[in-house]
Parts: structure tokens; C-alpha cells; sequence
């Protein structure tokens, strides 16, 4: 890793910094059997594929009384009350986020309206396996139950002992069923039911490139949420930035998957001097030093400088990170001009982490540059909208000519003539 003007960036560079897709699209062809076989052959696919590919042979594949075992005595006391504080931040955030019917007169005699209700049952992928995520598990069950949906069924890895920080997440976070199923066979068992599992209308959350395939080929039979590929980071900072800090945001995102993607771009070239030396120094500290590097090392990682922080900015709309944190004197006026972003930190003080795990807002985010399209999970996932509306007579009138002509223009004069008989009752 060294320091790239990002004017001199090659073609090459710059298409591992904008394609960050990481093997899902090339894993879609080995899910596809197993995808398949589960649809067809239900629980004894999903029980010789979790031989397979977990290495378990699992008895029952209902894990629900286990999850609130693990809450209750298994977990220790303290991550017990972690998962307390981030599922009440999660919630409270979330409940924020749930849309309220309206209605409203727009004309006289012209009514109308929104109102919104919950999918019944969805299906929350929880990661459970070498990067077990208990945080993953809140995010995905915690909106889903806000949202008001009645059975939020979770699917996570099995193990022959299971991680119970895992378990204990998805109880606390208030899952309605739980099962012991990882991988592409948990997605498509929730996608299309089994003997033991029921099918969802909605299949959602992170995992492995395995599992995100799965989602990509369920798609169209169920709803998923999004591709959600390896963690990306971007910092935006300027001269006033602390580079240990702005280090520790790299660092720390790195230290989740070698295709993870961290990049600091800014317009002091001291600064990115300085923030290199933080990264190396701090890297030797971590337990996932391995990680950390092969992310640091990989082409989609970089420290960029920026001939002014307006073309800083320009970087960060066309990048589109999962995760943009602003280290810079005036951050708000920064932001202003960010329209591309999954989730934004301002401020030295507020490190990545503090929304992975507990500030409140949601770690399932956009990534691959999906953020110039969608947004991050949140409640308007998992509920659909109904529009309504009631018409009087003066209302109807009042339309009348704009839907005969348009109406006639399309050479459907029933749909005119259904309005002609109320308006002019007597013709
Ligand atoms: N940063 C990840 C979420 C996570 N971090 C889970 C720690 N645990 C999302 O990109
Ligand atoms: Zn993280």
C-alpha cells in the first residue's frame, strides 16, 4: 500500500476499486445443485449437505429453545448486556422508521392515501460460521419484528457447539423460529420451505459469498433484500484529521475478509504520508494481522491524495462505500455534497464499529458501489404499501373530462364510460 494521486491512477487500479464484487457473480454456478436439490428433496438435502459442507451431523434442526438457552444461561453476563444495549438502540432507531398510514383531501372531494402493512413471514440469514456475527443477527431480526412482521424465521450454520453469542442475539432480538441450517441450503430452505422449515416472503442479510449467490438465485422466486458483498470503508479526511484515527477506521474494517476494500482519500499529502506509517504500525498489534494485510494488499485497497477535497469528494460519489466516514474541519459541509453512501460517520469521534455494533443504524448496507441505488436495510424492507382513495361526486366531476379524453385517446371507451354514467346520470 503506498500513496496514489488519484489523477495517476491506471485503468487497471481503477477498475478494482470500482468493481468490488468479489466472487459472487463466479460462486453462482457451484450454489445452483444445491439450491436446487434443497427445493426439490426439502430436509434430506439440507441434512446431507450440511454433513457436506459443515461437517455436522445435526439431529434437530430447531434450534429455538437452544437460542433462549443461550440467552439465558449460556451467553456471559456482559455480552448478554451488550446485546441488550445494541438491540434497544437497534429498535429505537428502527422505530423511527416505521412508515404511518395518511390520507388526505388533495382536491375537493378528492381523497387519498398511503397505508402500509407488514410481509407476514420472512426468512434473516445469520452468519454463524468462522465470522460468526451475533451484531448480523440483530440487524436483520430487529426491523423485521419492528416492522410488525408476525414470524421472523432465522436460519444460521450449525456446529457442534453452536456459537451461543449467535444464539443468543437471535433471541434477544425477538426471532420467532430459529434453525440450524448455514449456507446456500439455509437460503434455499427458507426460499422454498421444507418438511421442517417454512418458506418465506422474504429472504434477508449477510453472509459468505456462497450465500449471497444463493440469495442472487432465489431472487424472482422470493424477495431478497440485496447483495451484500465483503466490507468497504472509505475515509474522507482533510488536514485537521488525527491519522491514527483515521488508521484505526482502515484497520479495522480490513479485518474482516482479505477482498475487504478501505480507502482514505485526502488533499494533504503529510496526511497520507502519516496515515500509511499508522496503518503499518498499528496492523502488527491485531490478532487478525493476516487478514488486515491481505486486505491492505489487495487493489481495491488504497490511500489516496486528492489535488483539493472537492475532488475528494468526487471520488467518494463515483466509489458509493458501504461505509464513509468524514474526518474534516467543516464534516457537515462535506456531506452536503455526498449523494452516494451506505451509511456516513462524521467526526473523529465516531468510529465505524459504533454502527456495526450499537449506535443504532444498520450494518446490512450497500456494497459494490449499490449505494448509488439503494439503501442500507432498514423497516421499509419489510413492509409493502397500499395506495387508497374515494372520490364524491364533485371530485369525480372535476376529472371527468381529463379521464374520458385520455381515456378515449386509448381507445377505451368503457373506462370513459364508467365515468360518464355518474356524471351524467340521465344521457
Ligand atoms: N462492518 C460489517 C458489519 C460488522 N462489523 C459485523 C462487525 N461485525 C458490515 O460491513
Ligand atoms: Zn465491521
Amino acid at each position: 500500500m503506498d500513496v496514489n494521486e488519484i489523477a495517476d491512477l491506471g485503468s487497471d487500479r481503477r477498475r478494482a476499486l470500482f468493481e468490488r464484487d468479489a466472487g459472487v457473480e463466479s460462486a453462482r454456478e457451484s450454489v445452483r445443485e444445491v439450491v436446487e436439490r434443497v427445493r426439490e428433496e426439502g430436509d434430506v438435502a439440507v441434512r446431507e449437505f450440511t454433513e457436506e459442507f459443515d461437517d455436522v451431523s445435526v439431529g434437530n434442526l430447531d434450534v429455538r429453545d437452544a437460542a433462549e438457552r443461550a440467552y439465558e444461561d449460556r451467553v456471559d453476563p456482559d455480552v448478554r448486556d451488550a446485546i441488550d444495549t445494541a438491540v434497544e438502540n437497534v429498535r429505537a432507531f428502527h422505530e423511527r422508521q416505521v412508515p404511518a398510514d395518511w390520507r388526505e383531501e388533495f382536491s375537493p372531494g378528492r381523497e387519498l392515501g398511503r397505508r402500509f402493512r407488514p410481509l407476514e413471514r420472512v426468512g434473516v440469514y445469520a452468519p454463524g460460521g468462522t465470522a460468526a456475527y451475533p451484531s448480523s443477527a440483530i440487524m436483520g431480526v430487529v426491523p423485521a419484528k419492528v416492522a410488525g412482521v408476525e414470524q421472523v424465521v432465522v436460519a444460521t450454520p450449525p456446529a457442534e457447539e453452536m456459537n451461543p453469542a449467535t444464539l443468543a442475539a437471535v433471541h434477544a432480538a425477538g426471532a420467532d423460529e430459529v434453525y440450524s441450517i448455514g449456507g446456500a441450503q439455509g437460503i434455499a430452505a427458507l426460499a422454498y420451505g421444507t418438511e421442517t422449515v417454512p418458506h418465506v416472503q422474504k429472504v434477508v442479510g449477510p453472509g459468505s459469498k456462497w450465500v449471497t449467490a444463493a440469495k442472487a438465485e432465489v431472487r424472482g422466486d422470493v424477495d431478497i433484500d440485496f447483495l451484500a458483498g465483503p466490507s468497504e470503508v472509505l475515509v474522507l479526511a482533510d488536514d485537521t484529521a488525527n491519522p491514527e484515527f483515521v488508521a484505526a477506521e482502515l484497520v479495522a474494517q480490513a479485518e474482516h475478509d482479505p477482498n475487504a476494500s478501505v480507502v482514505a482519500v485526502t488533499d494533504d499529502e503529510n496526511l497520507a504520508d502519516d496515515v500509511i506509517d499508522e496503518v503499518f504500525a498499528q496492523v502488527d498489534d491485531r490478532e487478525r494481522e493476516d487478514t488486515i494485510r491481505d486486505a491492505l494488499a489487495n487493489d481495491a485497497s488504497a490511500i489516496l491524495l486528492a489535488r483539493s477535497m472537492s475532488e475528494a469528494v468526487l471520488f467518494a460519489n463515483e466509489y458509493a462505500a458501504e461505509h464513509l466516514a468524514i474526518h474534516a474541519d467543516d464534516d457537515e459541509a462535506l456531506l452536503e455534497r455526498i449523494d452516494n453512501a451506505g451509511s456516513v460517520f462524521l467526526g473523529e469521534q465516531t468510529p465505524v464499529a459504533a454502527g456495526d455494533y450499537a449506535s443504532g443504524t444498520n450494518h446490512v448496507l450497500p456494497t459494490n458501489g449499490g449505494a448509488k441505488r439503494y439503501g442500507g436495510l432498514s423497516v421499509d424492507e419489510f413492509v409493502r404499501s397500499t395506495t387508497v382513495q374515494r372520490l364524491d361526486e364533485e371530485g369525480l366531476s372535476d376529472l371527468a373530462d381529463a379521464i374520458t379524453t385520455l381515456a378515449e385517446a386509448e381507445g377505451l371507451d368503457a373506462h370513459a364510460e364508467s365515468v360518464r354514467k355518474r356524471v351524467e346520470p340521465d344521457d
